[in-house]
């Protein structure tokens, strides 16, 4: 089997990336951001109180012939920015882009955090971690791919995140139309659960490759490109203006700073981020100052690779024993 969909911005920014997914029977379509850091599936549901809820699509299990309550089981998971949701848990027919799973997990949200109150685009997520990281008791639940994994064609997902634009997560699948030239794979750490690996290096500009193992998450489920601040720090030299405030919380510029791009290296293969993505968004829409899309993983404790790393190539996330990640031009 195989699965094709689309990931869309949920702003002008590309904050997010959605994609259309159904649950139960009849189909209730909702829009879930596919996160490679965690492994929870959950949606917003008639269980949510109606106080949390601000446009999102919600999920009624009782309006479904082939749900059923997942009796005595609860969830409760906390991101890396803070937000939070927990709940209760059923099984359901679960599909993404024409690929079904039967019985999958679907963590209904009994409580959800103000900052998905807020974001009426986002309808819940779908984790693509290791099931590891899954936080469902007493027994943990499977996520989506490791449920659907006997009956891909290969066991592979790929993400081809669009700068600005609609891209695709396709399952069980390469599609060599969506990149140019090979792909390179490097080793992935899969304890505690994350796609975990290392860049093997990183230039600022047209300046030399620096070699470094720098080891960090591949993430769709972060924004931004979070490095150590020694490597961060060498990019912004490079930015007229530029400056690590306190009051934005990173590193800030002057809308009309030139920036230069930054590139990461994959084994021997080279990966460019354009300028443009760096230059992440105004502070405010009115203000000259503009937020970076490259900022410094100190506060973190870790390295991650988000969206503004992810969207300069096509990933494969391949579940083989073991796993790997790959990264092509595109
Ligand atoms: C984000 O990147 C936000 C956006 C965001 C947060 C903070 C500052 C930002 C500055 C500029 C631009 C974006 C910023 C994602 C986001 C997008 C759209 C709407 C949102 C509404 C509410 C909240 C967030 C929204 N968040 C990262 C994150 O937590 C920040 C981070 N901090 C990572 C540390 N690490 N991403 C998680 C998925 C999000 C959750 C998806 C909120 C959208 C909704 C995970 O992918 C992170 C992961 C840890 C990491 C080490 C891989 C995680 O928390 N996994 C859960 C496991 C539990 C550990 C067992």
């Amino acid at each position: 089997d195989t699965g094709s969909a689309a990931a869309i911005p949920i702003n002008e920014v590309d904050i997010a990336y959605v994609t259309p997914v159904t649950v139960g029977t009849p189909p209730q379509t909702l829009m879930l951001d596919l996160d490679t850091g965690s492994s929870d599936l959950w949606v917003f549901s008639s269980l949510t109180p109606s106080s949390q809820i601000r446009g999102q699509e919600i999920y009624t299990p009782t309006k479904s012939s082939t749900s059923q309550l997942l009796n005595g089981h609860t969830w409760s998971i906390r991101y890396g920015d803070g937000s939070s949701s927990r709940g209760t848990v059923f099984t359901d027919n679960f599909t993404i882009g024409g690929l079904e799973v039967k019985s999958q997990a679907v963590q209904t949200a009994q409580e959800v955090s103000s900052s998905f109150t807020q974001e009426q685009s986002l309808d819940g997520l779908v984790g693509l971690g290791f099931s590891t990281l899954n936080t469902v008791r007493p027994s943990s639940q499977l996520t989506f791919f490791d449920n659907a994994r006997p009956n891909l064609d290969e066991e592979v997902f790929t993400a081809d995140l669009k700068y600005h634009a609609t891209g695709t997560y396709d399952f069980g699948f390469i599609d060599s139309k969506k990149h140019n030239g090979t792909i390179t794979y490097t080793p992935v750490q899969p304890s505690p659960g994350y796609w975990t690996h290392s860049l093997s290096g990183y230039s600022v500009g047209s300046g030399a490759f620096q070699s470094s193992q720098i080891s960090g998450i591949s993430d769709t489920g972060t924004t931004l490109l979070y490095l150590p601040t020694a490597i961060v720090t060498a990019y912004y030299r490079q930015v007229q203006g530029a400056q690590n405030s306190q009051y934005y919380g990173g590193y800030v510029f002057p809308c009309a700073s030139t920036l230069p791009t930054f590139t990461f290296g994959i084994e021997g293969a080279r990966f460019t981020i354009p300028a443009s993505y760096i230059n992440y968004t105004r502070i405010s829409p009115t203000s000259t100052t503009c937020y970076g899309g490259l900022q410094s993983s100190s506060g973190l404790g870790i390295n991650i690779f988000g969206d503004v790393a992810l969207k300069a190539a096509f990933v494969v996330f391949s579940g083989t024993n073991p796993p790997r990640i790959g990264f092509a031009p595109k």
